[in-house]
Order: structure tokens, then C-alpha cells, then sequence
């Protein structure tokens, strides 16, 4: 087969998979990414994912993971929602859940149909790698480079078709492809995406600090969150999709079906009162194959206690209560916050008397003198 007809029969089974886009490009990344990658570790924009350090020799372009690949396929899946999913952030005695997670985990549904791509390559005796965010690729630089979209100044990769609901795919190959050429960016003068993050995580257009991220905050990172975002976080009780669903471009974006067939609606928004009375056992199973579980039970129960003091619903006060008493420690420290929120401060003064003297744990202990502090201003 010529290496345009293997391109073309590979095209049409990635559409057949469901993916809405599909194209070819060099697997060498230039200088420029890798100099944007060292400056983002550099500035500690990545946090606590120390992998993307650790591993940042080999992500800067994938022929540094592996020598032998001459070409990166870049695929996407779109998974644009069909109702405005802000509306959910107004449902405060629930939590939100951003669009990509409301579903078994992207990576083991795309990595399966990216494997019936490659064995498009693989049946003309290539060698393939599939990626589906599961090793050190850069994979918007890449996509971006073959011709998908650009990175739009939330650093998401933007098409023109399909907006940026777009979940990315790469697979890997020595066959020499013929090569799509690179998009432009089509930002222009908008910042509607800067503008509308609640943390200011963007130091600056197409850049963005990790740690600032609602979606590293509540997902990535591991321990309390930091105070001054948890007012901010609202009802997001798993990542944040503000930056994408304000894009102009997602008007034209109609094709997320493939996706949705196996996207839970009842993941859209939970109660907070049926969250808050999960046990680690009940977390598991109502969350199987999704990427909320991966997050573990003490860190989702922290978000989840975070809507809950952001709710103002007073009905939630015994269940955050129990909290106090919890064995794991975020979950009782995040517990202190959110009935700071909730509670008149001389009932919260009460409790602190009972329970802060017997607290072992120097996070949860610092719960405590945080919001005591008259200088955090967060009760009288
Ligand atoms: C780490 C990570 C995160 C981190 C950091 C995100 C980030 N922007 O880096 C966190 C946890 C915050 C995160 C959040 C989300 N993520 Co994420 N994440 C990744 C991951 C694993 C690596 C990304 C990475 O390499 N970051 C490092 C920085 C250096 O890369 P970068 O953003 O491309 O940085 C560029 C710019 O800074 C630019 N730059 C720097 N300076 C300047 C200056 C100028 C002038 C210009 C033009 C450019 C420029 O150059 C850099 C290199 O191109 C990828 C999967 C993968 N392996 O690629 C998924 C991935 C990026 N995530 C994805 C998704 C869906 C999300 C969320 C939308 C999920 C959600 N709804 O909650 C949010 C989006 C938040 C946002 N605005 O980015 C998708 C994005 C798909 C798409 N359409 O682009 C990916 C590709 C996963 C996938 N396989 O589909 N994610
Ligand atoms: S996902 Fe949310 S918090 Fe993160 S950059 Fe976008 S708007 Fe900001
Ligand atoms: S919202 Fe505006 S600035 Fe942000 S990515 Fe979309 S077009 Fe670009």
C-alpha cells in the first residue's frame, strides 16, 4: 500500500471510531516546545505532578520517548455537551462535575479505539504505540502541529469545526506518513476564557499555573486546599470547565454523539447530601470506571465538603458534622472550614472548645487556628 492509501484507510477507521478529527505529523517537536515545557517546570506551574518533571527529557518531543518514530497521527474526540453546562454551577446543594468526567474514564474508551486504529499501521508491518495521556507526550504542541486546532489562550486546543470539547489521542509510528500542515491561532482580541477563571490561574495568555487550576485542585492535588481558592471552587466538586464552555468556537461544535453514548447523566450534578453520606465502599462502586474514583475517597470528600460550606445549606450541618470524628485527617480538617461557613461562629467557637484539644493531627490542628485567625477575617 502506498503511504497515501495507508493514511486514507486510517482516516476511515478513526472515523468509523468515532473521532472527528484525524491527522499526521512529524514526531519531532521543535526547540521552542521544549524551551515552553522547561520554563512551565521552571516557574513550578505543574505543583505537586512531579511526574512532568521527572519525566520532562522525554516529553519535550516524542522522539526522545522513542527514537524510532517518525510520524505522530493525532486524533480527537469530541465530547461537546448538548445543554449549557454552567447552569450547573447555579444548583448549589449540588456538586459539579466537568463534562469530561461524567463518563467511564476517557482513557480506557479512547485507548481501546485508538488500538483499532494503529492496527490499521500495524497490518502494513509498522510499528505503533497508542497514547491516550498515559505517557510524557505533549499532546496539544503535537496536535496543534498536525493541524488539529491551536492552543487558545486557556492552552486547550481550539478547531474551528468541532470548538474545544475535544479529548486527544496520539498513536506513534515509524511509517512515513505523508504530513498535514500546522494551524494558526484564531484567538484574536477575544479573552473571554482568561477572564472567566475564578482563581486567575492564567499568569498570562496561553499560559497557565497549574496550582491555581480548580481542575489540579480538585483532582491532582493531594492534601488541604489552600484557603483562598476554596470560596472560589463553589460547587466543583470534580475539575472546572469555565475556559472551555465560553469559547466562541464551540458554536459550531455539533458532534460529541460518539462520546455521549457512554456518558452518565447522573454525573452531571450529585446532591451534596447523598456525597457527604457516601463511605469509602459506596464511593467506589457508584464511581466504578470513572476518573472521579481514581481521586480516592478523603480527597473527593474534600471537595465535596468545600460545596457543602460554600451551600449555605443549613440542612448539611449534622452530616458535615459527623466529618469532625472522620478517621482521615483532610477529611476532618476540611470539615472545620466548611462549618465555618455554615454554622452562627458561636456554635463553631463550641465545637472548636470540644474537639481542637484532642485533635493529633498538625494539618487538622492548623484547620483550626487558620480560621480562628482574625486576620483570615473567615468568621467574626
Ligand atoms: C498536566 C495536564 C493538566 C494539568 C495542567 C494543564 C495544562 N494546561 O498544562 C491540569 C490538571 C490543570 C489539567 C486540566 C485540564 N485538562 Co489536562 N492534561 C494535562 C496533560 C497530562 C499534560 C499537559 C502538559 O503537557 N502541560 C504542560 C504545559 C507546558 O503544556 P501546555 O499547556 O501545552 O503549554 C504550552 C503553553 O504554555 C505554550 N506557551 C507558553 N508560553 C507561551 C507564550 C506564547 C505567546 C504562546 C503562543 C504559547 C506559549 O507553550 C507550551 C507548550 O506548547 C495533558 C495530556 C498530555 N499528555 O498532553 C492533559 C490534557 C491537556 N488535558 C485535557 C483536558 C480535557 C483538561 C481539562 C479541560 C479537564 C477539565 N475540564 O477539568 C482541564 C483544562 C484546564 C486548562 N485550561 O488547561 C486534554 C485537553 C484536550 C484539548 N482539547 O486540548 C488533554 C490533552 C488530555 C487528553 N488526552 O485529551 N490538565
Ligand atoms: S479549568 Fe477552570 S480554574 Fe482551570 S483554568 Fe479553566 S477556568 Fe480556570
Ligand atoms: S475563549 Fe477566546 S481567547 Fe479563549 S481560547 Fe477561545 S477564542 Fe481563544
Amino acid at each position: 500500500m502506498t503511504p497515501q492509501a495507508l493514511k486514507r484507510a486510517l482516516i476511515k477507521r478513526a472515523e468509523a471510531q468515532g473521532f472527528v478529527l484525524t491527522r499526521v505529523t512529524s514526531a519531532v517537536l521543535p526547540d521552542r516546545i521544549a524551551r515552553d515545557l522547561a520554563d512551565f517546570i521552571g516557574h513550578d506551574y505543574h505543583g505537586e505532578m512531579g511526574w512532568m518533571a521527572e519525566t520532562q527529557d522525554r516529553r519535550d518531543s516524542p522522539d526522545h520517548l522513542w527514537p524510532e518514530a517518525r510520524r505522530a497521527v493525532v486524533l480527537a474526540m469530541s465530547y461537546a455537551p448538548l445543554d449549557p453546562p454552567l447552569e450547573g454551577l447555579a444548583r448549589t446543594g449540588h456538586g459539579y462535575v466537568s463534562v469530561y468526567a461524567r463518563s467511564r474514564d476517557y482513557h480506557d474508551e479512547i485507548k481501546g479505539k485508538l488500538k483499532q486504529v494503529a492496527a490499521v499501521l500495524a497490518s502494513a508491518q509498522a510499528q505503533v504505540k497508542v497514547f491516550v495521556d498515559t505517557a510524557p507526550l505533549m499532546e496539544k504542541p503535537l496536535a496543534q502541529q498536525a493541524g488539529l486546532g491551536w492552543q487558545g489562550k486557556h492552552t486547550v486546543l481550539v478547531n474551528r469545526q468541532q470548538g474545544n470539547w475535544l479529548l486527544l489521542g496520539v498513536i506513534l509510528t515509524d511509517a512515513e506518513l505523508p504530513v498535514d500542515p500546522p494551524e494558526t491561532d484564531h484567538c484574536g482580541s477575544c479573552r473571554r476564557c482568561l477572564t472567566i477563571c475564578p482563581t486567575n490561574a492564567f499568569p498570562a495568555p496561553y499560559q497557565l499555573d497549574a496550582r491555581r487550576c480548580i481542575t489540579y485542585l480538585t483532582v491532582e492535588h493531594k492534601g488541604p486546599i489552600p484557603h483562598e481558592f476554596r470560596k472560589p471552587i463553589g460547587n466543583r466538586i470534580f475539575g472546572c470547565d469555565d475556559c472551555l464552555a465560553v469559547c466562541p468556537w464551540n458554536k459550531f461544535a455539533v458532534d460529541g454523539q460518539a462520546y455521549r453514548r457512554q456518558m452518565r447523566d447522573d454525573l452531571a450534578t450529585l446532591p451534596l447530601g447523598e456525597m457527604l453520606a457516601l463511605d469509602d465502599a459506596a464511593f467506589r462502586q457508584f464511581f466504578a470506571s470513572t476518573p472521579i474514583k481514581r481521586t480516592g475517597f478523603a480527597r473527593f470528600m474534600r471537595n465535596v465538603l468545600i460545596a457543602a460550606g460554600n451551600s449555605r445549606d443549613s440542612t448539611l450541618v449534622p452530616q458535615v458534622k459527623a466529618c469532625l470524628d472522620h478517621a482521615e485527617p483532610l477529611i476532618r480538617g476540611t470539615a472545620i472550614w466548611a462549618l465555618a461557613q455554615l454554622l452562627d461562629p458561636k456554635e463553631w467557637h463550641i465545637l472548636r472548645e470540644r474537639y481542637q484539644s484532642l485533635e493529633p493531627d498538625l494539618t487538622v490542628q492548623a484547620e483550626w487556628l487558620s480560621i480562628s485567625d482574625p486576620e483570615q477575617g473567615l468568621i467574626s
